[in-house]
């Protein structure tokens, strides 16, 4: 199977954690914000990452992929087959992919995305960036504070579910980007998501991604 995407992008990163956590093999071919490949194109009719083609099945958009996924492999499901377990799971999900991403979304693309990686920091917006750190991020932050489970805990059920691989995956972006370390405030967040963003699934892309931005910031741009 062929992953559209980079994994700077915690849509596909989650696709990434995913795939790696269900045994799934993916190819991933990298490709930018709005590429014209006319593969990806047909895959990502909106042209957003990230797309999956599989033989002559392609489809797009991380949640659509990811329920494909658990529903190919063979192997115990991360997304739970009882009504209310799956319905928190996909709750989750979309908490990750709109709550969080929104913010990370600011702080990322003008911090990371405009300056470095497509060398325009006239499209950077320092100020939206700061904005989104301090009177956004806050409130969600504090909200998971609340809620998330002791260490070795699970979001959803008594084991690892697409919950919190969604969750997860954006944390990776405020740790590429954020102005003060997020962890420091919000303790119990941290000692739930740093373990699995230390998993296997997570750590070797998230290693690939730190390197890299070293190298673009030691340069100055990609
Ligand atoms: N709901 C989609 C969102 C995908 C998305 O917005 N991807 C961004 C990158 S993080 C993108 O490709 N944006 C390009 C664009 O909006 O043109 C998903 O879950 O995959």
């Amino acid at each position: 199977m062929i992953l559209y995407g980079s994994s700077f992008s915690p849509f596909v990163r989650k696709v990434i954690a995913f795939a790696a956590e269900r045994g799934v093999a993916l190819e991933n071919k990298a490709i930018l914000l709005g590429d014209p490949d006319p593969a990806f194109r047909a895959a990502s009719p909106l042209a957003k990452m990230p797309a999956l083609v599989d033989g002559d099945f392609s489809i797009a958009d991380s949640t659509a992929i990811v329920t494909y996924l658990d529903g190919v492999a063979p192997g115990a499901k991360l997304i739970p087959e009882t009504p209310r377990e799956r319905a928190t799971v996909y709750w989750w999900d979309e908490f990750a992919d709109t709550e969080l991403f929104g913010v990370g979304r600011r702080m990322f693309f003008n911090r990371v995305v405009a300056p470095l990686f497509q060398r325009n920091p006239a499209i950077a917006d320092a100020a939206d960036a700061d904005a989104a750190e301090r009177d956004d991020l806050p409130r969600i932050l504090a909200y998971l504070e609340d809620v998330v489970p002791e260490p070795g805990g699970w979001l959803v059920g008594s084991s690892l579910s697409l919950a919190d691989i969604a969750v997860a995956s954006p944390f990776v972006n405020f740790d590429h980007c954020a102005s003060s370390p997020w962890a420091d405030a919000y303790p119990r967040v941290a000692a739930w998501v740093r373990p699995i963003l230390a998993r296997p699934s997570f750590a070797g892309v998230v290693d690939s991604e730190t390197r890299l931005l070293a190298k673009v910031r030691g340069r100055g741009a990609a």
